[in-house]
């Protein structure tokens, strides 16, 4: 009948989940002007970022090292509540050094990690402690219709070890229905002939059910995701909707013919938010933290490759088994302290049991003899 201590306190996790909702970072990155904030704010539904809050270039220039700052809003997705975190990040274009950029963007994503190292290592745990690692990048790309520029390339390859990249194309309305399928395949050909390994709604044929399998796919056949985004409402055949009106016609942001959006949208908050949270912890932060430790037991020498990969692959077992072990002696010692405090309490209550059968009989000879 006893539940191991372990399995009580994740069943009560799932339920204190369910009831405080999902916490979901989310980070934004690509040139100036591809639609980053205006996408933002129409996900979030409400003017939560300014626009040019990152991309003005002269202002960029001025302050050396601009700052990357995560806002947090609360959503209600079916009723689920979803604290959702943003973060924007400088838009790289002609007057702003692309490395800087990069460098602040992976700087930012490493600092998360290693917040998280340092407090897993911790033996006394913060419980105020706030995980910010980010758990899918939005990497957008500019609606030339060509091809990946040699910068989306570098970049999503450079940042995809250390984050779930999806890729998408802003402001997907300047193309034709025409141009944006033959763009869109045209990008997943150079994802594909680069090796670069971005967030493709990954399924395993053997291991998943049905229903994810299409899922997944049909996610994937999506990728690139066409957005359009729009903090306007317009008037479309008398329904109020989200949208760009233009003097030919107008764009739906939650029209599915029209935009991608609304597929992201729910892939992002509901369909698979356990999943990029998953990959992030068991995946990216995993192969972060394996790095980070080798180069220290290495004496701080990156480029020691003493190391092989296998060695690196059985050091982290080693670490998370060792971590599951002072874990379970902690549970133990726990369920020790529970036993034995339940042991006093009963002892306890024995003896005041006997105190008031000894009162209780002391009270039926008193009244014995008073009769
Ligand atoms: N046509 C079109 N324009 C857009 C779209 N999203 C944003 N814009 C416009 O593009 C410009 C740059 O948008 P902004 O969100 O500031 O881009 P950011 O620099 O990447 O943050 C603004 O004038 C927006 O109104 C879109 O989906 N379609
Ligand atoms: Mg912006």
């Amino acid at each position: 009948m006893h539940l191991p201590f372990s399995s009580i306190a994740r069943l009560g996790g799932r339920r204190k989940n369910l009831k405080k909702g999902f916490q979901f970072t989310l980070m934004v990155v690509g040139a100036s002007g591809t639609g980053r904030t205006t996408f933002v704010n129409t996900l979030c539904n409400s003017r939560v970022l300014q626009q040019q809050d990152y991309d003005n270039a002269e202002q960029a220039n001025n302050e050396p090292g601009i700052s990357i700052k995560p806002i947090s809003v609360e959503l209600d997705e079916d009723g689920v509540r979803i604290s959702l975190t943003i973060v924007d990040t400088p838009g790289f274009g002609d007057n702003i050094d692309n490395e800087r950029c990069f460098q602040e963007i992976v700087g930012y994503l490493e600092n998360q990690y290693d917040d998280i190292l340092a407090e897993e290592s911790r033996i006394k745990r913060n419980p105020r402690f706030r995980d910010n690692r980010v758990h899918a990048l939005l990497y957008f790309i500019s609606p030339t219709g060509h091809a990946l520029r040699e910068i989306d390339i570098e970049l999503m390859r450079r940042l995809s070890p250390r984050v779930n990249v999806i890729p998408v194309v802003g402001r997907a309305d300047s193309l034709t229905p025409q141009e944006l399928q033959e763009f869109k395949h045209r990008i997943m050909e150079d994802v594909e002939h680069y090796s670069i390994p971005i967030y493709n709604f990954p399924y395993d044929v053997e291991e998943d059910d049905e229903d994810t399998i299409e899922e997944n796919s049909e996610l994937r056949a999506l990728l690139p995701f066409a957005i359009i985004g729009s903090d306007e409402e317009i008037v479309v055949n008398g329904r109020t909707v989200r949208g760009r009106q233009y003097p030919w016609g107008a764009v739906e942001v939650d029209n599915p013919k029209h935009s991608d959006f609304g597929r992201l949208r729910s892939a992002l908050l509901s369909s698979h938010l356990q999943d990029l949270k998953e990959i992030t912890h068991d995946f990216l932060y995993e192969n972060y933290r394996t790095e980070k430790l080798s180069r220290t037991v290495n004496g701080g020498d990156a480029e020691d490759a003493s190391l092989n990969a296998e060695d690196m692959a059985s050091q982290s077992v080693r670490l998370k088994e060792e971590q599951l072990r002072k874990e379970e002696e902690k549970l133990r010692e726990i369920e020790l302290k529970v036993q034995r405090e339940i042991q006093e309490k009963r002892a306890e209550l024995l003896s005041k049991e006997e105190a008031l059968r000894n009162l209780e009989a002391r009270l039926a000879q008193a009244q014995l003899a008073d009769e």
